[in-house]
């Protein structure tokens, strides 16, 4: 490693010239749970310098496109949290789809897109409407729930692993993975270093499902191990992707599908709509909330050279935050951004990201919040909330904590 002074894992870097100096921290409590910061960002152009990080954050929509998308220039081998990977060791091996760039890149993306096709994910349809069914039925009964446990969580947990072919999943385990690897990608903090305490504990067992004899024939990670097989990628590479399955595939649904729960609690003239058309609607709710609350906020890419965006001259080495969330309420790209319809177009929505490392598990999160929309709708006449709504505060992550809802059945 080069012997160079870093500044929260990462090259210092000055404010270049034109770009206002923004002095807040994305990641104090109010701006985690809130996104209190998002207007003031756009406010400043382009890009905003933060001190605290010594970072660039962009959260214009086609800024922050640009930046996203653009994989030549901004890369994400170099870490997509603070920390660049070449310059200090990441907190665990980096992940060989997330945080690697092609030419090595197109050979595990093609592996996990094959394993993730829309024919694979048309399969797995019938499972989740069965399970999205029962436990919706199984909850009618309830003077009152606890959304975020018993269904953002219960459900992905139960379908997701299933799909993936783990012989002994643990609900838990599977959550508190997925805390600390988005609490991973922010800074120094006590959300990080909380996430890296427990760590120790989880990581092992998390290791020991990605193997091939925990795996069973017939799921998703099979499928690596038969790439494996066809000398495609090596058995290790096999293990690496189930781990990118499990870092990336449940805190992402949890998320994305407890956040649909609280939009369609707090907005009963749009659940209303879903429930004329629970087919025909369950589906773009669902994209309307990924594009309204953006389940991963934001993500870091690394400068690799000298370039400029937007007129703004950028160095090698700078770490760019490029706030999804802020894309996606930005009211030059948006009509009335703050308005949750589930009538809009939603397409072009940075939730899942853009370019080369879009979300590769996009057709089996939808086909998860699809089939819990669907059988919601088609049972539960109103939601009511019971208790207040809370947000969790996670370095990358917009979730609920608490959602208490009453259910009246049709
Ligand atoms: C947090 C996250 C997102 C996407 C991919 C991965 C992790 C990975 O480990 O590959």
């Amino acid at each position: 490693m080069e012997p160079t002074a870093l500044f929260h894992g990462h090259k210092q870097i000055s404010p270049p010239q034109g770009v206002p100096i923004l002095d807040v921290d994305p990641y104090d409590t109010d701006n985690l749970t809130q996104r209190t910061y998002f207007e003031a960002l756009r406010a400043q152009g382009p890009f905003a310098y933060i001190p605290r990080y010594g970072v660039l954050a962009c959260g214009g929509y086609a800024v922050t496109r640009e930046v996203f998308s653009d994989h030549e220039r901004f890369v994400s081998s170099r870490g997509v949290g603070l920390s660049d990977f070449g310059l200090e060791e990441p907190w665990r091996p980096a992940s060989i789809i997330l945080e690697v760039d092609p030419p090595y890149h197109t050979k595990t993306r093609r592996v996990i897109m094959r394993a993730l096709s829309p024919k694979v994910v048309r399969e797995l349809r019938d499972a989740f409407k069965a399970d999205a069914e029962r436990l919706i039925d199984s909850l009618l009964a309830k003077e009152e729930i606890e959304a975020v446990t018993d269904i953002a969580e219960a459900f992905p947990t139960k379908v997701f692993p299933q799909a993936v072919g783990i012989k002994e999943p643990d609900a838990r385990m599977l959550v508190e993975f997925g805390a600390i690897v988005f609490n991973a990608i922010g800074p120094d903090n006590d959300l990080r270093n909380r996430a890296m305490a427990r760590n120790k504990d989880i990581m092992p067992w998390i290791l020991d499902r990605c193997s091939r004899a925990q795996l069973t024939s017939d799921g998703i990670g099979a499928l690596f191990y038969a790439a494996a097989d066809a000398g495609e990628i090596s058995e290790h590479e096999a293990g690496m992707l189930v781990r990118s399955l499990l870092s990336a595939g449940v805190d992402t649904t949890v998320t994305g599908i407890g956040n649909a729960l609280w939009c369609l609690a707090t907005h009963p003239e749009q659940y209303a709509r879903l429930k004329e058309d629970p087919d025909g609607m369950a589906l773009p709710a669902f994209e309307e909330t990924l594009r309204f609350t953006s389940p991963v906020q934001a993500f870091f890419r690394t400068a690799a050279l000298k370039t400029e965006v937007a007129g703004i001259p950028i160095e090698e080495g700078t770490k760019i935050l490029c706030v999804l969330g802020s894309a996606n309420m930005d009211p030059d790209h948006w009509d009335r951004p703050e308005v949750f319809d589930i009538s809009r177009k939603t397409v072009g929505h940075l939730a899942l990201g853009a370019g080369i490392h879009v979300c590769v598990g996009q057709n089996i999160a939808r086909a998860e919040g699809q089939a819990i929309l669907r059988a919601l709708a088609e049972r539960v006449d109103r939601i009511e909330i019971a208790g207040e709504p809370t947000w969790r505060p996670n370095n990358a992550i917009h979730a609920l904590d608490r959602l208490p809802l009453r259910f009246v059945p049709k």
